[in-house]
């Protein structure tokens, strides 16, 4: 069967973020990595508008400071990113299970049985729409030809790789273009005489295997364009726990509601980092004589938000009847997932 696999990478993705954030901004040369360019540290990112003159990613910031001093200079601000990247990632689960994320403003979806260029040019659509982003995406039948479909007219490009006459398209491109020939790779086979996908395309399997091992069984198939790697969907984590063996066994509820103060404030953060919501909350307390009991609820609305799951532990700590009795270690957990908006099952009580 044939798959259809859709390529996302958002352009200029930090600067990008800071850019729609201050209208003020719009346009200019952004170097994001540091606010203060005589610092050490390195560019995370430039606009588009910065990178004409010469700026990317990885180049220490005086550098970019000596070839755009009117460039302006911002810190990393990772929490705003990371929610930008959730919001990306709910479009894409309006479309599809199957996501493979490579970082936070790259993935692959595999969205085999649909029409992919539709779904390709609407999830554009949603995050230029909703999330006042850019992505560049690209569209085709395996992994390795989506993402070179992607960086084709980057930014803000929309590039489709059909599947006739693979081999004659990728033949005059740069050996570079493969993925997984980094600069060494290049240098090495540049000695060798071969710079296109096409000079690639005249050797022999075995040859290949010879002088570059695995990579070079690889090299065979990329450079016609056959790659079977499969997008391999993150699976969504069980359950989160949280849990404290007391130095001394304890028998203070103020001690124990502090634990579970605690535990819903780091779990609550845990949830929100991954976008999920939580419906079971699961209360463990092993005893002075090492007996364990846990106690659980599952909600009718899910929730994320630490006051709520601190409200359900004390409920469950209530409801386990401590009769003053010591406690040697408490924990607390929360399972049974979901995304926001997603459809879910209601459990009888
Ligand atoms: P990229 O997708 O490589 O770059 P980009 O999104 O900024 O620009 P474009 O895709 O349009 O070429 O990386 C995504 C983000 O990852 C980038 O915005 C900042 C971060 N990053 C670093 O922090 N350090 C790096 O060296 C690179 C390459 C990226
Ligand atoms: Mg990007």
């Amino acid at each position: 069967m044939t798959r259809s696999i859709i390529h996302i990478d958002m352009d200029a993705f930090y600067a990008a973020v800071e850019e729609r954030d201050n209208p003020l901004l719009k346009g200019k040369p952004i170097v994001v990595g540091g606010s203060n360019p005589r610092s050490r540290g390195v560019v995370s990112t430039a606009s588009y508008a910065a990178r004409k003159y010469g700026i990317h990613s990885a180049m220490p910031l005086k550098q970019a400071y000596l070839r755009c001093p009117q460039a302006i200079f911002l810190p990393v601000n990772m929490a705003k990113y990371k929610e930008a990247s959730r919001q990306i990632h709910q479009i894409f689960r309006q479309f599809t299970r199957l996501i493979e994320p490579i970082s936070l403003d790259e993935a692959f979806l595999d969205v085999s049985g649909t029409d992919a260029v539709s779904v390709g040019k609407e999830i554009k659509h949603l995050i230029n729409n909703r999330l006042r982003l850019t992505a560049s995406i690209g569209v085709s039948h395996n992994k390795f030809l989506a993402k070179l479909a992607s960086e084709w007219e980057k930014p803000n490009g929309f590039t489709v790789i059909p599947k006739d006459n693979i081999e004659g398209f990728l033949s005059p491109l740069s050996v570079r273009r493969i993925w997984g020939v980094g600069p060494r790779t290049e240098a090495q086979l540049n000695e060798m005489g071969i710079f296109t996908i096409g000079d690639l395309q005249q050797l022999e399997r075995g040859f290949l295997q010879k002088t570059f091992g695995k990579l070079g069984n690889e090299l065979y198939d990329l450079c016609r364009g056959i790659d079977n790697r499969p997008v391999k969907s993150s699976r969504l984590p069980k359950s989160f726990g949280e849990e404290e063996t007391y130095y001394t066994d304890e028998g203070n509820m103020a001690v124990l509601e502090a634990s579970l103060a605690e535990f819903s404030q780091s779990l609550g953060e845990r949830l929100r980092d991954k976008g999920l919501l939580g419906r079971t909350i699961t209360l463990k307390i092993r005893y002075d004589d090492f007996e364990t009991n846990t106690r659980s609820m599952t909600l009718m609305n899910p929730i994320a938000e630490p006051d709520k799951l601190y409200k359900c532990s004390l409920l469950l700590l209530q409801r386990a009847r401590l009769n003053q009795r010591k406690i040697r270690l408490i924990g607390l957990a929360v399972s049974n997932f979901i995304y926001p908006g997603e459809p879910y099952q209601l459990t009888l009580w």
